[in-house]
């Protein structure tokens, strides 16, 4: 759900607590993926969640987001954009009376299962190649192919090259799946050469699994 807000109602609305509303709720680390360099400054949680796999919970409660200086956007006096928490913050240099962005930073509350868990990652799967319809890393396939080894709702997955180990978000590919429930699937025809890089995944589960 994406709303227009103004400063005033984005500070009521989203900014006003802080600290997560139950005690027992944590925090992540900061996070600042991009500058406001192009149309304004994005801190899509997708994005995040794919560069920093296992630091933030797949449903955050809420997101909080300041300057790199540390103010709020009331205090920067800047309007943005934000999807409570299922895609992040926006700033559009558009919609700013300046035309100018602040360059923010966001952090995400997470559920008290989250707080107490700490995540481990397997090893790298590689069971497919793209040479036939494509590169086919699918939870379901891995867990049937390896029996006991992958938990059965991961938290997080990881996607990279198996040459350079390039993140899968920074190839310019277009993927059919991606998410740590369902796996990846890189489909030949969604390319526009025609063919997927062959990719590895891994995932994060809860340790001790
Ligand atoms: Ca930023
Ligand atoms: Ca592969």
């Amino acid at each position: 759900m994406i709303k227009l807000l103004s400063v005033a109602i984005v500070a009521g609305l989203f900014f006003a607590s802080v600290e997560p509303n139950d005690a027992t709720d944590c925090w992540t680390e900061w996070f600042d993926s991009s500058n406001p360099s192009g149309t304004g400054d994005r801190e899509n949680l997708d994005k995040l969640n794919r560069k920093y796999p296992g630091k933030i919970c797949p449903t955050p409660m809420d997101i909080e987001a300041k300057t790199l200086s540390g103010l709020s956007p009331e205090e920067a006096g800047d309007v943005i954009e934000i999807s409570e928490t299922d895609s992040g913050f926006i700033c559009r240099k558009r919609d700013q009376p300046d035309g100018q962005c602040n360059d923010y930073k966001v952090r995400f509350s997470c559920p008290p299962p989250y707080c107490a868990e700490i995540v481990c990652l397997t090893k790298w799967y590689d069971r497919d190649q793209p040479s036939g319809s494509g590169d086919w890393e699918t939870l379901g396939s891995l867990r049937n192919e390896n029996p006991g080894e992958i938990c059965e709702n991961p938290l997080y997955i990881e996607v990279v090259t198996t040459d350079a180990m390039i993140p899968a978000i920074y190839t310019g590919e277009n993927f059919f799946t991606f998410n740590p429930t369902k796996g990846f699937v890189c489909r030949n025809r969604d390319q526009s050469s025609n063919t997927c890089k062959d990719y590895k995944v891994r995932f994060g589960c809860p340790c001790g699994y």
